[in-house]
């Protein structure tokens, strides 16, 4: 392959006067920008144990009061981008958040997406636009760029959830910005009963706001859509249940996407390699996900994280049935024509 000039071979006086000006040579840096054949992805992959975040997400809850924290959330971050950038991958932020009984995290609403994915506890709600989501675990509740939310608890255990944002991507562009609000009134509950199995409510044409017209994804359903997918799919094929927009038959955002994998027991799985980094997080069961190299043993609430391209193999590793939740990159990447899979 051609070798590029080095900045070294370049006489300091210029390099100087180059640098004066806020100018830069490219050559130097051609390939570190355009890598050959594949990105090299600053993402790493990473394993994050529910057992060793929650006594400190507790701890957390002993030391900041809700009102000092607005939000009180550990943030998993992948040290390949540097702790302190808060990202798992180039667009994922993940992040695992405790409300108490009584606390509130007060409205607000800004422009990255976000979603939850309930981990334990019961009896807490976010409120979206005035639509009441109630929270148990393995339940996706959204919170779409724009749209007022609130969490609050009526019960009086824990309830810890994960957060998966569009922030890396959004902070990046420069557009990322939060408002605070009022408390809001809750008008209705949830509206996802209106969505059952391709018939939706009628008149077609008084459905306004299609952009997100289902804010709740009960895990039962979830788990029933994958419990009977997996009666007709052959072993060792990947039984997975995308959460999409009943409307328009897309994705639910418009940045991630969110899905769900049923491993069988004795089951060994194989994703093909994705231009999308995607996050791993086991709702329940057992499972073994290896990254490229990397092995890691999921428990129960477990999460990891791998780079595009990478090879990636799901093996049940228990009795039962193994559920993963997974995020990934790929809407983004599809509207901007950069998605691509290999064998
Ligand atoms: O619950 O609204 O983890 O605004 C980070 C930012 C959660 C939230 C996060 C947020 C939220």
């Amino acid at each position: 392959m051609q070798v590029l000039g080095s900045l070294e071979e370049l006489p300091q006086s210029y390099v100087t006067s180059l640098t004066e000006l806020n100018l830069v040579p490219l050559w130097p840096s051609l390939r570190a920008v355009l890598p050959p054949e594949k990105p090299r992805p600053q993402t790493r992959p990473v394993f994050w144990r529910y057992h060793d975040i929650r006594p400190l997400l507790l701890q957390a809850g002993e030391l900041t009061p809700i009102e000092k924290a607005e939000r009180r959330v550990l943030v998993l971050a992948n040290p390949g981008h540097g702790l302190e950038k808060m990202q798992a991958s180039s667009c994922i932020y993940l992040g695992m958040q405790l409300l108490l009984p009584g606390e509130v995290a007060p409205p607000h609403r800004h422009t990255p997406n976000a979603v939850r994915m309930v981990v334990e506890g019961e009896d807490a709600y976010t409120t979206v636009n005035g639509e009441k989501c109630p929270m148990a675990k393995g339940d996706l509740i959204l919170t779409p760029t724009g749209l007022w939310h609130e969490h609050r608890h009526d019960g009086d255990q824990p309830v810890i959830w994960l957060d998966v944002l569009d922030l890396p991507l959004v902070y990046y562009m420069e557009a990322s910005f939060v408002e605070e609000g009022r408390d809001q009134e809750v008008t209705g509950l949830a509206r996802e009963q209106l969505y059952h199995r391709g018939i939706a409510p009628t008149p077609l044409f008084q459905r306004s706001d299609a952009r997100y017209p289902m804010l709740r994804y009960p895990w039962a359903d979830a788990r029933a859509a994958l419990l009977q997918q997996a009666q007709v799919q052959a072993p060792g094929s990947a039984v997975q249940v995308s959460y999409i927009n009943p409307e328009t038959g897309g994705h639910c955002q418009n940045m991630l996407g969110f899905s769900a994998l049923m491993v069988r027991a004795g089951e060994n799985v194989r994703l093909p390699r994705r231009s999308a980094a995607q996050v791993f997080h086991l709702i329940e069961g057992a499972a073994r996900v290896g990254i490229d190299s990397n092995r890691f043993e999921l428990a129960e609430s477990d999460t990891c994280c791998a780079p595009c391209f990478a090879e990636i193999t799901i093996s049940n590793s228990g009795s039962e049935p193994a559920f993963v939740f997974i995020a990934d990159e790929a809407p983004v990447q599809q509207k901007l024509g950069l998605y691509s899979e290999r064998a």
